[in-house]
This record gives C-alpha cells, structure tokens and sequence, in this order.
C-alpha cells in the first residue's frame, strides 16, 4: 500500500494537475497519439458522445471540450490490455472474486463471449450462436415472462435501448429495473407532479444568462467536470454561485480552467462558489424552506413598505396551484425545526434567499446529494416550489437543472426503459409492431432484488452496469443473483457482477461508444444519445474494435432477441443491420423525434421539446404545483445525533472513479492517495471517539433488520464536514447500504443518509 495516505488537497481544481493526469492516462491506455486523437473526437459534432457524463455540448466546441474525467473515461475505454480466454482459463472466478473492483476492470478489455464452465469454476469461450441459442432457449421455458429481469445501464445508445425494450415487451415483462432507480428516479418523479415534465428545463446557454446558479448536493469537479467551465464564466461575469454541500469540494471552491491559457500560464484559478454553506446530510428541504421563509418576510415587508412586490405574483396567479397552502405550510414551520434540520443558521440561510431575490434569473441545479435520502421527492418538490415564487422557470436563464448521471440515462427512458411505462407509449408499440403489450407494471431495482430474493426471479440480463456492485446490500445481492437459472452480462470489460453467475451464466463482450460498428456493408453505424439538456445528437466511434469477436450493444440484443422470439413480428438482423430503421420505428412511436434520421445529423443534434421550458404544465391541474407537505419529522442525521455515538454516512465518488470503475486510488481534490477504504469525518467528532486522522476501524451499519452489516478496516481522515455527517466511498461502502430503506415515492436506495456507528479495529 502507498506510503502516502493524507496528502496535499489540489489548491484549485482542473489546471495542470488535470493535465499531468491527462497525460498519464494517454500513456497508459497504449497510445498517447491515437489517445490525443480520440480525444479530439470527444462530444464534436463528427465524433463520439464521451462515455463520461451527461453534461451538454457547446455551440462552438474548441478543438476539443477538455475534461480530465473525460479523458479518463475515454482511455478507460481504449486500453490496450485485453481480458482474453486465456486469462480466464488462468482464473478461477473464485480466485477473481478476490480482487477489487479496480484490480479487476484492470485486465482490459473483454474479447470473446464466454460461458461459465461449473466444474473448473472458469469462463470458456462460446460461440456467439451458441450463446443466443441456450440464452433463448431458457428464456422460452420460463414460467412467466415476469421471471426475468432486464437490466439497463445508462450508457446504453437509444438504438440499443429502444430495440432492448422492444424485445422485453414482445417476449412479455416490464421488468426494467434501470440505474436511474438509484440515481435521478427522484428528480423524474418530483418534477413531472410539480412541472408535468420529468426532465430539466434549461439549456446550457442559460448558464451564459443567470444571475444566480444555486448548486445543491453535487460535484461537478469531479462527476460533471465541463459543467465547471460553465459555472466559471458565469462567476467571471458576476453571476452570484450558492453551494449547498456537506463537504468542501475543491471543485466548487476554484478552478483553473486548462482552456483559458492565461490562467494556467499565471497559475491562477477562478473562485467559483460566491457562497457555501454545508448543511447536514438529507437537510435540504428544510434549507430551502428556510430561503422561502426568508422570502416571504422579504414579501410581507416591501408590501407594508409599499415598495413593488418580491414575489412574482404574476407567475403564480397564471400559472400555479396550491400558493397559499404552501405559504401556509411555510409559515407553520419554525426557524428552529428549520436551523435544526438543515444545520445552517437562520442568518445563513436569509443570507442565500437575498441572493435569489437579487437576481433575476436563476438557475438550480442538483445531483445525487438531493436524490439519494428518504425524503428526496419532497426535497425536489421543495426547489420547485422556491423556484415558483420568482417565476424561476421558463425563461432565459432560469429553471430547474437536475444534472444527470450517465452519458445517456436521460435519452434511455426516453426511448421506453421504464418498468411503469405510459399507456399512451404502449398503445404506439401495439400500433407499430402489432403486438399485445403488457401493461403491468414491472420490477424496478429493488423489485428485482427482491424477487431475485424470494425465489420467483430466475433470469437477470444486464445491458452494461455492475448490478451487483452499484446496488445496496452487497451480500445479499450476490447471492441473490448465485440463485439464478441464467445470468448474462452485456459488458466491455470483467467486474464483479460477472463473478456471480448463476446456473448458466454468459458475458458477452461489446462494443464500446468510442469504437467503429460496421454493418454487413461495411458502413459505419451511428447511434444516438440524449444530455442533461434534452439536445439528441449523434455518436460515431472512431477507433478499431478491441476485438473481432465483439458484436454491437444492438447486435447482442438483436441476436438474444432472434433466438428468443423468431422473426415474426420484428425482423431483427434487419434492425440490427441499419440503425436508421430502429430510428424510424422511435420516430413512429415516441413524440419529438420527427426526421429523426436527418436531425440526428446536424451539429449538435436537436433538442427535444420540455414543454415546461415554454410554460406549459403537462399536470393533472393544467399548472405550475405548489407541494406543501411538512418537513420530514426527522433525517438520520437527527436521529444518529440523538443516538450520539452514530453517524449519519453518505457515499459518495472519488475523483479517480467512473461510479463501480475504479481508475486509480487516489482522490486529489480532497488529498486522499493510495486509498479508498477512507472516511472523512470533522475533528471533533474524532476527537470525541477518542480516535486520531489516520486511525482505523470497522463501519457498522446499524439499521434495524436484524441484518449485520460491517465494512472492515477504514481509516478516518479529518475533515471539513459537519459534524455527525460522515462520508467514505462507493462501492466499497454498498455492503452497509440496506435494501429496507428506500425513498419515498422513489425507491431509489438511500445511499446519502446511511446510519453507522465506529468500532476499533483492533485487527488491523
Ligand atoms: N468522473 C465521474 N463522473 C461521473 C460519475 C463518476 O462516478 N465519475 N458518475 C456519473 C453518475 S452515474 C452520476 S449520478 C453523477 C453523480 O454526480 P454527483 O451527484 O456529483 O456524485 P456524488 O459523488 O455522489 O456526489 C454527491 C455530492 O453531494 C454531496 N452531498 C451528499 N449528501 C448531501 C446532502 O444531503 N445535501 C447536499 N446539499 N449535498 C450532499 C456530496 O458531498 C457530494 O459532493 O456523476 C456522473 N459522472
Ligand atoms: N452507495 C451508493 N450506491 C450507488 C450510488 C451512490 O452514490 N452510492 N450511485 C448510484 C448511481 S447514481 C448509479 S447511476 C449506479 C450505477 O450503476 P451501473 O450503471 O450498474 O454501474 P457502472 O459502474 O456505471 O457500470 C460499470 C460497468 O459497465 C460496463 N460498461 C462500460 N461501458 C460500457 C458500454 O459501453 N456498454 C456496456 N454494455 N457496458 C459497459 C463495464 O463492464 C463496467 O464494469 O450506481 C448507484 N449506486
Ligand atoms: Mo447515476
């Protein structure tokens, strides 16, 4: 293990640090020149979408839109080391089950399906047909289609994505558990009752046009880096920036953009946060509560002074429902539940509201912070409803903003991974493919689980992802997906989902968003991917496969499909062949994708319609909705404060991780090296368990369950935190992650508000 534990924290994020780790990462994926290459091919209008994340493309790329992380995920991606059949013929999956998560994706990538082989307890190489072959023929023979689960990860095209569904709702289920599940579920659900669209409703030019930029629960410095470049113009040209996170993010504090040449040549940085406040973990709602408050006194006041009104009354009169009982909800909530539950000072608080009163346009953005808690649908609601009180949606430069996750996880559910499809979308399939589609509602992934559980699950495919890795509870889940008659994994390179088979078990390796598809005719295929700000473009990649044994993501779904269904209904080795026909059928049955085939060539794409951008409300009640349900009677925090000797834990990324990916072990923006068994913890909480920065214990999950959940030997980093919120790693830290506790409405796992408590490690 690396000498170097606790280091120095970069002084500002991205600047030459970004590029020293640029360079290193071009080395090691083989070549830097074709490394470079590819990277000039990163999110251009003639290039791939960037597997990293889902933050928007500019008008005017320059040369290339620089992003370490990008650049991470890219060579990730483009390594030259390759998991070959000899290589799983040296290991057993015993012996692999070993290894970390980052020691594993280390062997390159796949290049052969495989099959598992139980008596030498390896993969062996398969031929593709064969593979089909059994995969449909166990398909066929289950029960009920409601056996099988089919998975998603939101890297998936939306050609793969679309003819994924389309195979799963002929072969009969709705069973989609997804990743957004645990990711942004929160954010389509609260915003489609508060706004009738579950998406955001700004475009990245309205960054250029804000006057305020309020950021909650998110790490662009890390997790959507390009975003940083956004929020720094805007902080040059005196937009106001409001941080609300737990942590200090070296990200959110200052950045050295490694595009503006002056400032790396000065070795300068730009301060991006105007403000930051550090609530406790899941007390947003109550934060913004609080600027509520704060407004509507500010309301209360101008009106008895005679001065023009705060609120835009205008908006709410035209355009919303439930006003007064949210005023009423908000009067009836006291500054003292408010400071207590968030953490921040009435004075901090009243701070940030005089912010969003100054300022004309503002923008909110959020990410996993605010999604993943108990009381992640309310909080949602919350911001829409501080956003109202302004008319904060619907004209330049303001609206809500969650920033997504993966590069297509937005454009996935768009085109119909949904386990609770609408009626209206299974109505065009029938149409279209002349089918019964089924209409109950499907597993989600926690439904999945649970069913993997209990026995009456039998099947899991996985289109990419790292389900056993990415979902709570680790070791159930392993075992969950070990009871399994079939397991199969879509994926580019070994993790440790694949360790886990079941009965009969397949990887089959693809091919990555980076890498040419060719058709039978030898033409090379395009796919397609939707941003965080809904503009759908195209994706062509542009090195050579990896391997010549890879199909497609379209090709392996089209092939299990065949062999599952036949050709009745849906020619598959047609789709298969020429994307441009999956398109037409997307075009045929799902709104805003008119001349798909021709739009999808232009620029940048185009953008899809959010009719809550134009200030129309797709709701029940035809407006805007006010929620004015209380505050949560009480977040973890509260309660592990209560319990004194707990803590309430949140996971979170590193800044060398792609979500299960695990890059390298150092996490430079918050000066951790050589580790990711951390937890970051204040100074006087380690003080008060008696322990020093750098000591060591065992995280102990303590959810009532009767479950024992411990994560061995972590070492405690003091911290800039609150106290009694504590952070460390993700996935290392799912096996504390309990099934039992998911959001409401969202069922999304509550992996930002975990109860724990700190045992010595004597052991260590
Ligand atoms: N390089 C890289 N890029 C990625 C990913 C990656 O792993 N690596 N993952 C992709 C995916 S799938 C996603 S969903 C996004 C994730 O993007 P983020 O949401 O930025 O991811 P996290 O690392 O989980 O960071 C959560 C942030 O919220 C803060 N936080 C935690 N709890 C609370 C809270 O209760 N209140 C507030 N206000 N803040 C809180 C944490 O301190 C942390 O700064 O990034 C995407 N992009
Ligand atoms: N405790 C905790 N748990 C979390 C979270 C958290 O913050 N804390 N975050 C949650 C979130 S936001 C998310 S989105 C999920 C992520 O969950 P997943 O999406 O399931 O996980 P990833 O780690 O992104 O998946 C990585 C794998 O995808 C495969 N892969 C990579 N590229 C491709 C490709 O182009 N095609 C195919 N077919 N496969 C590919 C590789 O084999 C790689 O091993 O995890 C969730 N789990
Ligand atoms: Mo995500």
């Amino acid at each position: 293990m690396n000498e170097i534990f606790i280091g120095k924290k970069s002084s500002a994020a991205g600047g030459w640090g970004a590029l020293k780790s640029c360079g290193k990462q071009l080395l090691q994926s083989g070549s830097a020149l074709s490394g470079a290459r590819t990277m000039l091919k990163a999110n251009q209008p003639n290039g791939f979408d960037c597997p990293g994340c889902a933050w928007g493309d500019p008008e005017h790329g320059s040369s290339f839109e620089f992003c370490e992380n990008g650049v991470k995920a890219v060579s990730w991606e483009a390594t030259q080391k390759r998991a070959t059949p000899a290589f799983f013929a040296k290991h057993t999956v015993s012996e692999l089950r070993k290894l970390s998560d980052y020691e594993l994706e280390l062997n390159g990538r796949l290049t052969h399906p495989m099959r598992y082989d139980a008596p030498s307890d390896t993969y062996l190489p398969v031929a593709w047909e064969d593979a089909f072959a059994e995969i449909g023929g166990i398909l066929k023979n289950l029960n009920s289609p409601d056996q099988a689960e089919f998975y998603t990860s939101g890297r998936a095209s939306n050609e793969a994505a679309y003819l994924y569904q389309l195979f799963v709702r002929l072969y009969g289920t709705n069973n989609f558990p997804d990743c957004s599940n645990m990711c942004h579920e929160a954010s389509g659900i609260g915003l489609r009752q508060a706004i009738g669209a579950g998406k955001g409703t700004v475009l990245l030019e309205d960054f250029e046009k804000a006057d305020a930029i309020f950021v909650l629960g998110q790490n662009p410095g890390t997790n959507h880096p390009r975003m940083l470049g956004d929020l720094r113009r805007a902080a040059i040209r005196g937009a106001e920036i409001v941080v609300f996170n737990p942590v200090r993010e070296r990200g959110l504090e200052r950045f050295s953009d490694p595009q503006a040449k002056l400032e790396m040549l000065s070795g300068g940085s730009t301060d991006i946060a105007s403000h930051y406040y550090q609530p406790l973990l899941g007390g947003d709602m109550a934060a913004v509560r609080g600027m509520s408050k704060a407004v509507f006194a500010a309301e209360d006041a101008a009106l008895a002074a005679g001065h023009p009104a705060v609120l835009d009354h205008d908006f709410l009169g035209e355009h919303c429902e439930g006003f007064a009982e949210y005023r009423a909800t908000v009067d009836a909530t006291s500054w003292d539940e408010i400071e207590d539950q968030s953490g921040l000072s009435r004075h901090d608080i009243e701070q940030a509201a005089n912010v969003y009163m100054s300022a004309e346009n503002v923008i909110c953005t959020w990410a996993m912070g605010v999604t993943q808690h108990l009381h992640s649908v309310a909080t949602i609601r919350e911001i829409s409803n501080f956003m109202f009180l302004r008319g904060n949606i619907g004209k330049p430069g303001a609206g809500l903003c969650p920033v997504r996750g993966h590069s297509n996880v937005q454009g996935d559910r768009t085109v119909g991974i949904n386990e609770k499809p609408a009626d209206a979308f299974l109505d065009a399939l029938e149409k279209e493919f002349g089918f019964t589609a089924p209409r109950k509602h499907g597993h989600n992934v926690l439904g999945a689980i649970g069913a993997m559980l209990d026995g009456s699950a039998k099947a899991f495919i996985g289109l990419g992802g790292n389900f056993a890795r990415a979902t709570p509870d680790s070791a159930l889940v392993a075992k969950a997906l070990k009871n399994l008659k079939l397991t199969v994994n879509i994926a580019t390179k070994p993790n440790h989902s694949h360790l886990m088979p079941g009965e009969v078990s397949f990887i089959l390796p693809c091919l990555g968003r980076t890498e040419i598809d060719l058709n039978s005719a030898g033409q090379s295929q395009v796919v397609s991917v939707e941003d965080s700000m809904s503009m759908v473009h195209g994706s062509a990649g542009i090195n050579r496969p990896a391997s010549p044994y890879l199909l497609s993501e379209v090709g392996i779904i089209a092939g299990i499909a065949e062999a599952t269904l036949g050709t009745k209904t849906v020619s598959w080795p047609a789709l298969a062949d020429d994307y441009e026909r999956i398109r037409s059928h997307i075009e045929a049955t799902i709104p805003g994708f008119d001349d798909y085939n021709t739009r999808l060539r232009t620029p940048r794409g185009f953008l899809l319609r959010n009719s809550a951008a134009h200030r129309e409300w797709n709701t029940p009640t035809g407006k805007a909705n006010f929620f004015a349900g209380t505050l949560p009677a009480s977040t973890v925090h509260q309660q592990a404060r209560t319990a004194q000797t707990r803590f309430a834990l949140q996971t979170f990324r590193s800044h060398d991780q792609y979500n299960t990916t695990v890059y390298g072990l150092d996490d430079r923006y918050r000066g951790v090296y050589g580790e990711r068994n951390v937890i970051f913890i204040h100074p006087d909480d380690l003080a008060s368990l008696g322990a020093q920065s750098g000591d060591r214990v065992n995280v102990i999950g303590e959810y009532d369950d009767g479950i024992e959940r411990i994560a061995p030997n972590f070492r405690l980093v003091s911290y800039d935190i609150p106290r009694g919120s504590v952070a460390g790693y993700y996935p290392e830290l799912n096996v504390l992650v309990p099934l039992g506790s998911a959001g409401d409405q969202s069922d999304t796992p509550t992996s930002k508000s975990v109860m724990v408590s700190f045992q010595k490690d004597t052991a260590a």
